[in-house]
Parts: C-alpha cells; sequence; structure tokens
C-alpha cells in the first residue's frame, strides 16, 4: 500500500503559487557545507539563509546534513531529496516556502566512512555544527571530557576528515559552531585541540594553521515540530506529506565573525551580521533571551503552564522575565555600537508573546546543567563581583531545583542522575554550585543566595523525599 504523496522533487509542481520554491537548480549545485546536527533549528536557520543565498546566485553551497545518533531526520529528509517546507507564523505573518539547501542526510553512525569523505571532500569548505550544548562533551571545568568524546562524537568525524585533507593537500575548513555557548567558535577550538592532542597529536599545527573557529550568535525561536504541525501543514501543501517541515517565528539573526578560512556564501547579502566582534550580541543573546526563556520554563511550568506564550502571559511571570532580563543580565553587557538592551528586552518579550507558536516550557527545561552556566551563572558572577545579587535568577534556580526534584514529570538532562541526588539533599544548593558543584561556574553562593533560592523551591508534594 502506498501512503499519501510526500513533498519531493517530483511533486513540487502540484504546490499552490502561495508557497515559495527555490529559486536555483538544485542538481546544479556542489555540497560546499558539512552541517553536524540538522535538527529544526538548522533547518529554520542556517539552511534558510543558504538557501536565500544561492536564490540570490551563489553557487555550490548545497548542504550535506549529518546526524551523529538518530536515523529519524533521515528518515524524514532523505525520501524528500532533502526537501522541506519552513512556515513562518505570528499573528499576522503566515509564510511557508520550501527550502532546497539540504541536498541529504547522513547518519554518522550507519555510515561513519560517508561522513568522514564529504568533510574532505574537495568542494567541502565549510563544516557547520548545531550538535547543542552536550554535545561539545566538556567537563565541568569545560576542558574535553575523554570519556564522552567518543567515535560517535564529531571530533572524531572532524579529525579524520581533516586527516585527509591534509594528506591530500587541500586546504583547511571554516569550522563554524552554531550553537547557545559563549564564545562558541574559542570553545570548539580550545576542544578540538584537546581531542587532537590525544588522538592525532601530528595533526594539530596543520589543523590550526589552516582552519579557522569563528564564533557566531544564531537565534530563531523554532519549537520542535509535532504531528499536529504537520497535519496543519498539508493543508497549505496541496495534500502533500512533510516529514521535516518546520514551524518557526518570523524573525531572525545571524551575527557571524569575520574570521573564514577560505570562501563562503554570501550569507551578508541576506541578512546575516559579519562582524569583527560577535561577543556582545553573543552575551545578549545567552543572557538576555536564552535566560529569560530558562526562567519562563522553570518558574512556568511550577505555575502549571505548558507553553512559552502562557508563562509570559502571566503577569508575575513577565515582570520577573523582565527584571532578568533589564536589572540583572543587561548591566552586565557591554553593547556593541548601534544595540540597545533596553528596547531588546522589549522586543524579545513581543517575542515570547507570539501564540501561534506552540513553544513547549518542557523543551527548553532539557539539559539545564549544559544551559544554565552561560544562561544564568555567568551573570550571577558578574553581578556578585559588583556586590549585586539578582533575585529573578535566584527565584529560577529554585525553580530548577523543584525540577530536578521531579516536579514536573522526568527529568531530561545528560546528568540527571547527579542532580537528582544532589536536589534531594538537606543542603541542594551547595551541592549544586558550592566547592564541588557539578556545573562549571565561577558563581559561588552567599547565605543571603542559598536563603533566597530555597524559598523558592516550589513545596510540591515531590519536594525533599
Ligand atoms: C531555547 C533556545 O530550547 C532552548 O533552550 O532557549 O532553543 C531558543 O529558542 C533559541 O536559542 C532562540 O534562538
Amino acid at each position: 500500500m502506498t501512503g499519501p504523496a510526500r513533498l519531493s522533487p517530483q511533486t513540487l509542481a502540484q504546490l499552490p503559487a502561495s508557497v515559495g520554491l527555490p529559486g536555483y537548480d538544485r542538481d546544479a549545485q556542489a555540497v560546499g557545507i558539512v552541517h553536524f546536527g540538522i535538527g529544526a533549528f538548522h533547518r529554520a536557520h542556517q539552511a534558510w539563509y543558504t538557501d536565500a543565498a544561492m536564490a540570490a546566485g551563489d553557487r555550490d553551497w548545497a548542504i550535506l546534513g549529518v546526524s551523529l545518533r538518530s536515523p529519524e531526520v533521515a528518515r524524514q529528509m532523505n525520501p524528500q531529496a532533502g526537501l522541506y517546507a519552513l512556515a513562518e507564523r505570528d499573528g499576522t505573518a503566515a509564510r511557508t516556502r520550501v527550502i532546497g539547501a539540504v541536498r541529504g542526510v547522513l547518519v554518522a553512525g550507519k555510515d561513519p566512512e560517508a561522513v568522514i569523505a564529504a568533510v574532505a571532500a574537495p568542494a567541502t569548505r565549510i563544516v557547520t555544527l548545531t550538535i547543542t550544548e552536550k554535545g561539545y562533551c566538556r567537563d565541568a571545568r569545560g576542558d574535553l571530557d575523554l570519556g564522552l568524546a567518543d567515535e560517535g562524537s564529531v571530533y572524531r568525524f572532524l579529525a579524520e576528515g581533516l586527516a585527509r585533507r591534509r594528506q591530500a593537500g587541500l586546504a583547511g575548513l571554516t569550522l563554524l559552531s552554531c550553537d547557545n555557548l559563549a564564545a562558541n567558535g574559542q570553545v570548539l577550538e580550545h576542544l578540538m585541540g584537546q581531542y587532537l592532542a590525544r588522538h592525532h597529536p601530528d595533526l594539530a599545527a596543520w589543523c590550526f594553521a589552516q582552519c579557522t573557529f569563528p564564533s557566531t550568535m544564531v537565534d530563531r525561536i523554532v519549537p520542535a515540530t509535532t504531528d499536529a504541525d504537520r497535519a496543519a501543514l498539508r493543508a497549505d501543501l496541496a495534500a502533500l506529506t512533510d516529514e521535516a517541515c518546520v514551524v518557526t517565528e518570523p524573525f531572525s539573526q545571524w551575527v557571524i565573525e569575520d574570521r573564514f578560512a577560505g570562501p563562503r556564501p554570501r550569507w551578508d547579502a541576506v541578512g546575516a551580521q559579519i562582524v569583527a566582534d560577535v561577543a556582545p550580541y553573543e552575551l545578549a543573546k545567552l543572557r538576555m533571551l536564552n535566560g529569560a526563556h530558562s526562567l519562563l520554563a522553570y518558574c512556568g511550568l511550577a505555575r502549571g503552564h505548558t507553553f512559552v506564550h502562557e508563562a509570559v502571559a502571566d503577569p508575575e511571570l513577565r515582570a520577573l522575565a523582565l527584571k532578568l532580563m533589564r536589572e540583572e543580565a543587561a548591566p552586565t553587557i557591554v553593547a556593541a555600537p548601534g544595540q540597545d538592551l533596553e528596547a531588546y528586552a522589549e522586543a524579545l518579550i513581543a517575542r515570547f508573546d507570539n501564540r501561534a507558536l506552540n513553544h513547549r516550557l518542557l523543551q527548553i527545561a532539557m539539559d539545564g546543567s549544559q544551559k544554565l552556566p552561560q544562561r544564568w551563572l555567568a551573570t550571577l558572577a558578574d553581578n556578585a563581583a559588583h556586590g549585586k545579587t539578582c533575585p529573578a535568577i535566584l527565584a529560577g534556580l529554585g525553580a530548577w531545583i523543584g525540577h530536578l526534584r521531579g516536579h514536573n514529570g522526568t527529568v531530561a538532562d545528560p546528568l540527571a542522575d547527579g542532580l537528582a541526588m544532589a536536589a534531594r539533599s538537606a543542603e541542594p544548593v551547595m551541592q549544586l554550585f558550592g566547592p564541588q558543584c557539578l556545573l562549571a561556574s565561577s558563581w559561588q553562593p552567599t547565605r543571603d543566595d542559598v536563603a533566597q533560592i530555597v524559598s523558592a523551591i516550589p513545596s510540591m508534594p515531590h519536594a525533599l523525599t
């Protein structure tokens, strides 16, 4: 039995005129970018910019996606030859466009040789990464955890691909981290250096002379696609099924440090900013947007909300999120010329208010141990250095401890077991943030901080069992 027709090159002609199509000959494009971690975020962000650059005339920047673990995205995208619809939604805008930049998806665990060959291919010039914070395999000090950085990690594929490039006399690559880490380029460079020192010491000098690791700030709110999204989009797509579709907001921002090892798409001609110093953008985004997101997630779940737009419509949480952004995070950021942090906070609240996106608080609550150091703890440390405390973030930490105690169901976090034990101890704050803490941070709580966090731990049935 054949199922409903899928979106594919053969069915594109059936789409109504309201759906935008790739404006270039897809088959004529060589793969110029290998992307690790081809989830919904990449499809709504870097692939969207690259598609726009090719529609504007750039050539040979097709993207080969790599899934490091799950075969799911390959199952969704390969039968569609990499095509998918990107739907932008808010109260007023509803635009849908088919993105053609992705050539296909490899599953690293199934086909490691093809992944290494793609990194080593002469036409490949850039490797981009959205492997999430935990994909970097860092320990609590921010160094590479050599146990975690195994055969299945991104480092192995980069190192073996680069070794072949050197052997073949090819140029190095631009290795572009697009994850929500502060100084993500430097972090990748540092960790790559530690991996090479252990596994390929002879390659390190060539790699650092030939490759660059620019830092980037990436921003677009992209909820995980649900079956309901897929069903709703079929109506726009002439009843074609699109397993790989993504729903996002109209807003998008990409700020990239101008440090490429070789050619790049003209992403700046289609809205990206190429700048000398990414740090002010990156810090504002991590500490304000992502910081407020995590606050809304843990405090919102504690108050019975499900989605971001519900949490931010709760007047107490809205005030708390604004307090975090304006009074706690913004004073720690030296704004770039033209960057207005007050206007940024207002614009972020308006984006969180988007009721056309069902952005689950539980999605944001995942992996807190990997996210909170750059979202909250760095802000706390900077304020503490000036003798200032951060009541909004401390309330968030209290709600996070409640989350770790199981108040919102199973905790999705690579350190879940250790965190749950610490959170259930008599002194959870010291266990989590004290000298033997589980998280990398220069923040040390004072007695007042501890008291505030403890008072914010929601007193619910599962507390302290
Ligand atoms: C969110 C981010 O899931 C999360 O933790 O805070 O994915 C956020 O939506 C993006 O960084 C927005 O650019």
